[in-house]
């Protein structure tokens, strides 16, 4: 089982998204394990975006991502990194496929409504950023034998 982390951003909040996009992911049959919602200081936003401080998109990207609440949750599931890059589709909203998540309901390259890990080691420091050890509450769902094998 892998681990990611998943943030629905501010537009995500304030347009009323936050309980479809959830459901796609319960629909797919991931595991909440962790969520809350914040407030992402400009501090938080700045070791999260580490890799685009310096970038001309920043400062843009910072304002935008302290601008209102977000809520962050980790999602657990085979595969779950790849898994979630792929229902959320392209970085941009304007490239993302159709039937993906951005596809669907974004139309902007910095309002892309979700966040998610891109990879293993990105996401154990992005899963330490948001959340104590013990918000993160691991747990077996009783419908599991219905989602995947037992051999998966
Ligand atoms: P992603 O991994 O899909 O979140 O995308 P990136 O790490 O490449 O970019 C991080 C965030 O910066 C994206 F959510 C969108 C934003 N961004 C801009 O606002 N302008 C750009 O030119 C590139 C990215």
């Amino acid at each position: 089982m892998e681990r990611t982390l998943v943030l629905l951003k501010p537009d995500c909040v304030q347009r009323r998204l936050m309980g479809r996009v959830l459901t796609r992911f319960e629909d797919k049959g991931l595991n909440v394990i962790a969520m809350k919602m914040l407030q992402v200081t400009p501090e938080l936003a700045k070791q999260h975006y580490a890799e685009h401080v310096e970038k001309p998109f920043y400062s843009g990207l910072e304002a935008f991502i302290t601008a209102s609440p977000i809520l962050a949750m980790v999602l657990e599931g085979l595969d779950v990194i790849q898994v979630v890059r792929n229902m959320l589709g392209a970085t941009s909203g304007l490239k993302a496929d159709a039937g993906t998540i951005r596809g669907d309901f974004s139309s902007s390259r910095q309002m892309n409504l979700v966040h998610a890990s891109d990879g293993p080691e990105s996401a154990t420091r992005e899963i330490d950023l948001y959340f104590e050890t013990g918000e993160v509450l691991a747990y077996e769902p009783t419908l599991t034998p219905w989602f995947k094998a037992a051999d998966e």
